[in-house]
């Protein structure tokens, strides 16, 4: 007898029926898993076919462009295209929001490879997209939407292929790739409670650019928690969902060389914290920014908009939650 494993197509059907997801929506995720997996067999080739190098632009960010951001980004536009559902496409890769299909139903939220400053050496990278839902009843309130109103959010870590998926108010899920590179064997994922196993993960070669509450808050607690940081959201995060604790990438705001502070912060909210946010949430954990308010409720006035982010287990965002509010208020 052939063992078959609960595939995610069986996972979402299950998950329709209960939450009256409708088939839209399962063709818009069929959508992003083909490019995730487009993207994957890219990099994983992408030494081979000397593609791990840089594409000679510079993008919206002010960032060297890696010719597998082009290849990503393509990549995803044709998929999402493909499936006849999305509105419009918001991307790291792109200065103004790409229209795809007036009919969509669907505001795509993502960035088509983080983890820039690994891709040339090969090491992990991710996939990370948010969903939002046009206003089906009335006018079309547009795309700057607060994570807390995403329908899902997920995160595929590259070249793993290890695919993770949170789903409103149906928790988040982490899926194995199969032999037959199908996304298999769903198991939900809990922020863990018992600090033993927690991890802090930060750039330390920032540590003294942070705000000094927040240097004082590290050199009170760092020696509880084992330092882990692979310089990709994707990646650090993955592990923080395992194994609890805090990603952290505060504003810096004490840099050496004022031109390099960057009070509101380096990640971008729309595509990048707010999406790990969502998932953070759905696993009962928590994020919050410099001012230490929720990640979810801040309303977006631009859709590259950046943000400082601190995400992971409950009690520790909380703990350097009440600092960063006191800071705010001066106490
Ligand atoms: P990209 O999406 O451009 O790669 O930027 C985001 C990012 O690479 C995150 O994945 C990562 O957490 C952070 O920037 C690393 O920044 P730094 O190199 O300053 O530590």
């Amino acid at each position: 007898m052939i063992r078959f494993e609960q595939t995610f197509m069986d996972f979402l059907l299950q998950h329709q029926e209960r939450h009256n997801r409708t088939y839209h929506f399962l063709i818009l995720m069929e959508g992003l898993i083909n490019a995730a997996k487009h993207i994957q067999h890219s990099y994983l080739t992408g030494a081979l076919k000397g593609n791990l190098g840089r594409a000679g632009d510079v993008n919206v960010q002010g960032e060297d462009v890696m010719r597998m951001d082009q290849i990503a980004q393509e990549v995803t536009i044709h998929y999402l295209h493909a499936t006849g559902r999305v509105i419009h496409a918001i991307s790291e890769e792109a200065r103004e929001i790409v229209s795809l299909n007036p009919e969509g139903r669907y505001f795509v939220y993502f960035d088509p490879l983080d983890g820039s400053s690994n891709v040339a050496h090969g090491l992990p990278v991710g996939f990370l997209f948010g969903i939002a839902k046009r206003n089906l009843a009335g006018s079309e309130d547009g795309h700057l939407r607060a994570g807390k109103d995403y329908i899902a959010a997920g995160m595929f870590v590259i070249p793993t292929g290890t695919f993770t998926l949170a789903l409103k108010d149906a928790g988040t899920w982490r899926f194995h790739i199969d032999e037959t590179m199908n996304y298999v064997k769903p198991f939900q994922m809990v922020l863990p409670e018992d600090p033993k196993s927690w991890e802090l993960s930060f750039n330390e070669s920032n540590r003294f650019t942070f705000a000094e509450k927040v240097q004082n808050w590290i050199a009170q607690n760092e020696r509880k928690y084992a330092f882990r940081y692979l310089g990709a959201l994707a990646g650090d995060f993955h592990r923080i969902l395992a194994n609890g604790g805090m990603f952290m990438y505060p504003a810096i705001v004490n840099h050496p060389n004022p031109k390099k502070n960057r009070p509101q912060g380096k990640l971008r909210l729309m595509y990048e914290a707010a999406v790990v946010a969502f998932m953070c949430k759905e696993a009962g954990g928590e994020a919050v920014d410099e001012t230490g308010s929720p990640i979810l409720g801040i309303q977006p006035a631009d859709h590259h908009q950046r943000t400082a982010l601190y995400v992971g287990s409950k009690s520790i965002v909380e703990d350097i939650a009440r600092i960063l509010r006191s800071q705010c208020s001066g106490a």
